[in-house]
C-alpha cells in the first residue's frame, strides 16, 4: 500500500477509496464508543507484597482469570509517571500533524525495518487499513536503529527511551506474574524468551469519511508474548472471545494500559491463557492515536508449553523457533484475506475457504519480504 501518499490527502474526496472496504462480514457491528466494562481493570498496588494471602495473591489471581476469559484486561496503580505517559501521546500526536513530506522522511516501505507508513508494515494486504504507523525497534538495545526514528519533535527521542524502558519493567513484571500464576518461577516467562525483545507500532488513525466501510485495524492477535496499549479517549479498540461473533469496545481510561496476550503466551500457558483476537475501529468525529508496545521473545527461543496441566495435551505439534512461528503467523494472516477476496468474487466457495484457512502455511517466504 506504500502507493498511498498519506491519508491526510485522501480525508478530502469524501469517500474512502475501493482498497480501503472491508468485506461485508467484518464490518464494524458495534460501535466505536458504546463501551462496555466486561474487561477486568486490575490495580497492580502492593503488588510487591508477596506474603502468603497478600496483595500479589490478590493481582495474580484476578491476572490470571482475565487471562484465561479474555488474554486482555487493564491495568491501572502500574507505577509509570502519568507525566510521562501524557509526553509521549502529546508529543505523537504532534509528529502525525506534520507535513506529509516531514512524515514521508521515514518512510519503511521497501522492507525497512522501521519508520512511517500508511495501512500496514506488512506487505501485500489485500484490505487497507485507515491508519497511519511509525514503528521501531527498541530492544535489544544494539539493535535501536535511530535513523528511523522520528527526530521531530525534538524530544521525542528522549521521551521514547524513558517510556520504553518503563514499559520492560512493567511487561517483566506481568510476566513474571503469570509465571508464577502457572506455579512457576518468577523469571520462567522471560526465560523462556531466551532475550526479551521490543518493538513499538504508534498508530494514528484519523477521522474517516466513510467509518462503516472501512477500519483502522483489522482483526488480529498479536504474534508476540504480551502487549502493553496506551489509548486515548476517543475509543475504538474491539475484542471478542468467540471468533468474531460478538464484539465488545473496551472502555478508554485515562493513564491506564490495555495487556494483551499475543500467541507466544496461549503457547506458553499450553492454551490455559488466551491470545486476545482484537481489532480497532475507526470514526466519523475525531483522529485517534494508539501507542502498542510489543514485548516478544528473541527469533531464536524455542517455543513449547511451559506447562501442560494433568490431562491435557499439548497445543503445540513439535517445538518451534519463534521466529518460524512469526512468520507463520503472518503468512496466515495474509492468506486470510486473500481467501475472504476470493470467496467475495464467488472463485471459491466457503468450504475452499475453510480449507485454505487450515492449511495455510505453504511456500512460507522470507519474514523480510512480508514487510513493506
Ligand atoms: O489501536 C488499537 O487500539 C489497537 C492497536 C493494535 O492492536 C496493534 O497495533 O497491534
Ligand atoms: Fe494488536
Amino acid at each position: 500500500m506504500s502507493s498511498i501518499p498519506t491519508l491526510a490527502s485522501l480525508v478530502k474526496d469524501g469517500k474512502v477509496q475501493n482498497d480501503f472496504i472491508m468485506f461485508e462480514d467484518e464490518r464494524p457491528k458495534v460501535a466505536y464508543n458504546q463501551f462496555s466494562n466486561v474487561i477486568p481493570v486490575i490495580s497492580l498496588d502492593g503488588i510487591e507484597d508477596d506474603t502468603p494471602g497478600g496483595q500479589r495473591e490478590v493481582i495474580r489471581n484476578q491476572i490470571a482469570k482475565a487471562c484465561e476469559e479474555w488474554g486482555l484486561f487493564q491495568v491501572v496503580d502500574h507505577g509509570v509517571d502519568p507525566k510521562l505517559v501524557h509526553d509521549m501521546a502529546t508529543l505523537s500526536r504532534e509528529f502525525f500533524a506534520l507535513p506529509d513530506e516531514e512524515k514521508l522522511r521515514f518512510d519503511m516501505s521497501g522492507g525497512k525495518k522501521g519508520g512511517f507508513i500508511v495501512s500496514s508494515h506488512i506487505q501485500n494486504e489485500v484490505v487497507a487499513n485507515w491508519r497511519e504507523l511509525v514503528t521501531f525497534i527498541l530492544y535489544p538495545i544494539k539493535e535501536r536503529d535511530y535513523s528511523r526514528w522520528p527526530d521531530k519533535p525534538k524530544e521525542w527521542r528522549a521521551v521514547t527511551e524513558l517510556y520504553t524502558e518503563n514499559m520492560m519493567g512493567l511487561g517483566t513484571q506481568l510476566l513474571g506474574v503469570l509465571s508464577e500464576a502457572m506455579g512457576l518461577e518468577r523469571q520462567a516467562m522471560t526465560k523462556a524468551c531466551k532475550e526479551l525483545t521490543q518493538r513499538m507500532v504508534v498508530n494514528f488513525y484519523p477521522k474517516c469519511p466513510e467509518p462503516s466501510l472501512a477500519i483502522g485495524l483489522k482483526r488480529h492477535t498479536d504474534p508476540g508474548t504480551i502487549t502493553l496499549l496506551l489509548q486515548d479517549q476517543v475509543g475504538g479498540l474491539q475484542t471478542t472471545k468467540d471468533g468474531g461473533e460478538n464484539w465488545i469496545t473496551v472502555q478508554p481510561i485515562e493513564g491506564a494500559f490495555v495487556v494483551n496476550l499475543g500467541d507466544h503466551a496461549e503457547y506458553l500457558s499450553n492454551g490455559r491463557f488466551k491470545k486476545a483476537e482484537h481489532q480497532a475501529l475507526v470514526n466519523y468525529d475525531h483522529n485517534r492515536l494508539s501507542i502498542a508496545t510489543f514485548i516478544n521473545p528473541d527469533q531464536e527461543a524455542i517455543v513449547y508449553p511451559l506447562k501442560i496441566e494433568e490431562g491435557d495435551e499439548a497445543i503445540l505439534e513439535e517445538p518451534i523457533a519463534f521466529g518460524e512461528m512469526y512468520k507463520r503467523h503472518f503468512v496466515k494472516h495474509l492468506e486470510r484475506g486473500k481467501a475472504k477476496k476470493l470467496a467475495k468474487e464467488n472463485k471459491l466457495s466457503k468450504e475452499e475457504v475453510e480449507k485454505m484457512l487450515q492449511n495455510p502455511v505453504k511456500n512460507v517466504k522470507s519474514l523480510q519480504e512480508l514487510l513493506a
